[in-house]
């Protein structure tokens, strides 16, 4: 149980209270969060989970059951710390960003315990960071939006990745059953109910390519470089999320190809997320799955943000009875594949899936069932919340 390992280490502290944030695997809209486009992902119940305490003695104490590390600090000395390249900066960074908004920051102690694998495109950072926020803040209230916000200045400030607000969005307003479209320029939401007889499953490549940080910002600027061209055509355009694949085709001649293709991503990537969520009303299978493909075919050579392992569970993917589509998901190099199937074919899938994958790769691939979950919270359930013996598998 969470509350005796949170015993074992700290000691019989006061009253203690758990907070928990899913992780996501985004169904389609993939890299236009940035670009104030539109996004579909449902959050998992593989979550962050933050159990804190008040501590008596003026410290923040914060430990990571999955790295085995501990870090301390007084409080008071937390808005100025550094950035130390580890995981504790995803906490650090939020709770500066909390005393930045007025929050007080609180001596506390903090145990953290995830069932986001890390490194695996489902979102581990947004959870952790929106999961310390909340247990940082322990039933202080504060406005869901400004919570994700907060979150992702944490990541783009102190962090230092540029992300949009996709993951810590979704984290926070997730519903169940239902995935969630994000207009990331209104910051609106809406649900949307997903049609009966399909089964949703993430594939992890076990890849982490090093290049995933420094080309996620470089896509960034290049999406920034067409903004720029599109511009000078019509001025009203302030993001590639207000161009048309009309216009943009008017504007091509006039930047380098390279960022052409880049900004075609883009702009097919948003209408594809308009297409799905009506082929989901009308129950068309076939056509949300064709659509999950013609995205992971776009990431691939118009935003170049797959890798072969990707590539390969992809291709497979739809060469297996019952799979409707299959895509990559999340920034990309590496991290997971999201694959639709028709209900009752997942067993099958995962069995065909790990043995194709291990047998190219020499790796066995960890496949996870999705189910649309809810969004973050106080969790009271702790029975509900795994082991740290389960995590270690
Ligand atoms: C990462 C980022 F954190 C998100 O904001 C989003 O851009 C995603 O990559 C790509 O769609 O998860």
């Amino acid at each position: 149980m969470i509350l005796e390992s949170f015993h074992r280490r700290y000691g019989n502290e006061r009253a203690v209270r758990v907070f928990r944030a899913p992780g996501r695997v985004n169904l389609i809209g993939e890299h236009t969060d940035y670009n104030l486009g539109f996004v579909l992902p449902i959050a998992l119940d593989l979550a962050c989970f933050v159990a804190s305490a008040d501590s008596s003695d003026g410290r923040l104490r914060i430990y990571s059951e999955e790295k085995k590390q501990s870090r301390e600090w007084p409080a008071e000395e937390v808005a100025r710390l550094k950035r130390s390249g580890d995981w504790s900066d995803y906490v650090v960074g939020v709770a500066q960003e909390l005393i930045r908004a007025g929050y007080r920051l609180e001596p506390k102690s903090l145990l953290i315990r995830s069932t986001v694998p890390e490194g695996s495109g489902l979102s581990s950072s947004a959870s952790l960071e929106v999961s310390s926020a909340l247990a940082l803040l322990t039933g202080r209230q504060i406005p869901p939006l400004e919570l994700a916000k907060l979150c992702q200045r944490a990541e783009v400030d102190f962090v230092g990745l540029p992300c949009g607000i996709m993951d810590q969005y979704v984290s926070i307003f997730a519903r169940e059953h239902a995935a969630l479209k994000i207009d990331c320029r209104s910051l609106e939401n809406q649900t949307v109910e997903l049609p009966d007889g399909i089964e949703i499953m993430a594939v992890n490549s076990m890849v982490k390519h090093a290049l995933g940080q420094s080309a996620y910002k470089e896509r960034t600027e290049q999406c920034a470089e067409a903004v720029a061209a599109i511009r000078r055509l019509d001025s009203k355009v302030s993001s590639l999320r207000d161009v048309t694949v009309p216009l943009l085709e008017a504007a091509s001649e006039t930047m380098p190809k390279l960022i052409a293709r880049r900004a075609r991503h883009v702009v097919t990537e948003n209408e594809r997320v308009g297409l799905f969520v009506n082929a989901c009303a009308r129950a068309d299978l076939d056509r949300m799955g064709q659509l999950l493909v013609e995205s992971h075919l776009s990431l691939q050579h118009d935003y170049e943000v797959s890798c072969p392992e990707l590539d390969f569970l992809v291709d497979t993917a739809v060469g297996i009875g019952g799979v409707l589509g299959a895509r990559m998901t999340g920034g990309g190099f590496g991290g997971c594949t999201v694959n639709l199937l028709r209900e009752g074919t997942g067993e099958r899938f995962g069995n065909a899936i790990v043995s194709a994958y291990e047998g190219r790769f020499g790796v066995v691939p960890q496949v996870f069932e999705c189910y649309p979950s809810r969004g973050a919270g106080e969790e009271k359930n702790f029975e509900s919340i795994p082991s740290s013996a389960a995590l270690r598998g």
